[in-house]
């Protein structure tokens, strides 16, 4: 009797520790970290059904598994593990999950890091920057399309992509920079064929993000051309602060995987853009003192500006904000005074230029 009570609690006791599966919210995979990889794999899971975790529950602590579901992917690993918030379905709400614990990481199992294949160049498939235009303005906002494979070197089979985007953080603005994938490409990016997320931890601190992409009708594609768009704005005066007037824009860890979940060799880019200097009227050699008689104010103003143009013949003034694009265009006159009304914009750092008989002049408002 004694021994039946042993082998009782034993058995309670190595089912508890041995059997007991759990799962972290997000590392689809299982190896130990919750990135990119996971959502790709969650795309080959997408739609599947299951039993339901005790809980909806997407904290990140080990998440007891009820029971497996019934299919599972190419490596055996069961679907269950990609319900990141245990409803029971494999959803898009998984994907968030994703997104929202991307980068933690676990010891529930012991780490195994993802595979990500080098490829040959002339014979895999490449990241392809398509924007001709190479310059661009301090302050100014940035869209570079993006291709995948060419005319020659297409990409075979596709079902999942994802990418390292890297950018010197010191020369964009704040944590705004992102990557929209073309709607209606060839890759179907589109919410009803597909997930995408940017999968950002600090971008402005790490001058990098990940995007990520996976096809959810289990259907792969083949082609090549435009996937989408690298956007972010300058900051301004980078030139005279960080003492450079170029840009790299660099690609990298590609990853495409078809539905066996097969990573195939793919190759990544880079890119140097030029800064253009926004005119400065203490540094454009068209500068001429006589137009320090031309005075502004208030500055700062809450809306309305009054020029004393000195009788300094004025062809036209522009507003531009700070990204550069004009927000007001006004004719000049003759009048000793003028008046420029910036109650419509909101409040912020714009410039105001001078068009003159004696060059360009430029001065900086704020508006509060
Ligand atoms: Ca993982
Ligand atoms: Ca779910």
């Amino acid at each position: 009797m004694k021994n039946i009570a042993l082998i009782a609690v034993c058995s309670l006791f190595f089912s508890q520790t041995f059997f007991a599966q759990t799962v972290r919210p997000g590392d689809v995979n299982n190896n130990g970290i919750v990135n990119e990889f996971d959502l790709l794999y969650l795309g080959l899971a997408f739609g599947e059904t299951g039993t339901a975790r005790a809980t909806i529950d997407s904290s990140w602590t080990a998440q007891t598994i009820i029971e497996n579901w019934n299919g599972s992917f190419p490596n055996g690993l069961n679907f269950v593990y990609a319900d990141c918030n245990g409803d029971g379905m494999v959803s898009e709400a998984d994907a968030d999950v994703i997104e929202k614990n991307y980068l933690l990481s676990h010891n529930d199992v012991p780490f195994i890091p993802d595979d990500v294949l080098a490829g040959v160049a002339g014979e895999d498939p490449k990241i392809v920057f398509l924007t001709e235009d190479l310059v661009v303005p301090e302050g100014g906002s940035i869209d570079l399309d993006v291709g995948l494979g060419s005319a020659n070197i297409p990409v075979d089979s596709i079902l999942g992509l994802a990418f390292t985007i890297k950018v010197n953080p010191e020369l964009f603005q704040g944590n705004r920079i992102q990557f929209k994938f073309e709607k209606d490409s060839w890759l179907g990016a589109d919410d009803a064929v597909s997930i995408t997320k940017n999968l950002k931890q600090n971008p402005k601190a790490n001058g990098r993000f990940t995007v990520a992409f996976t096809r959810t009708d289990k259907m792969p594609v083949a082609d090549f051309g435009l996937i989408g768009t690298v956007s972010f704005v300058l900051e301004s005066d980078v030139i005279n602060l960080l003492m450079t007037d170029s840009l790299q824009v660099q690609i990298d860890s590609v990853i495409i995987t078809d539905d066996n979940l097969e990573p195939l060799p793919a190759i990544g880019n880079s890119i140097n853009l030029q800064l253009e200097e926004l005119i400065d009227s203490t540094t454009t050699s068209t500068y001429n003192p006589i137009l320090e008689q031309i005075k502004v104010f208030p500055n700062p103003t809450s809306g309305w500006l009054l020029i004393k143009t000195a009788n300094i013949q004025t062809a036209y003034f522009e507003v531009l904000n700070t990204l550069g694009q004009v927000v007001l265009h006004q004719k000049g006159t003759t009048d000793n005074f003028q008046s420029l009304d910036l109650r419509p914009f909101p409040q912020g750092s714009y410039w105001l230029r001078f068009y003159t008989e004696y060059g360009l002049k430029q001065e900086h408002i704020q508006k509060f």
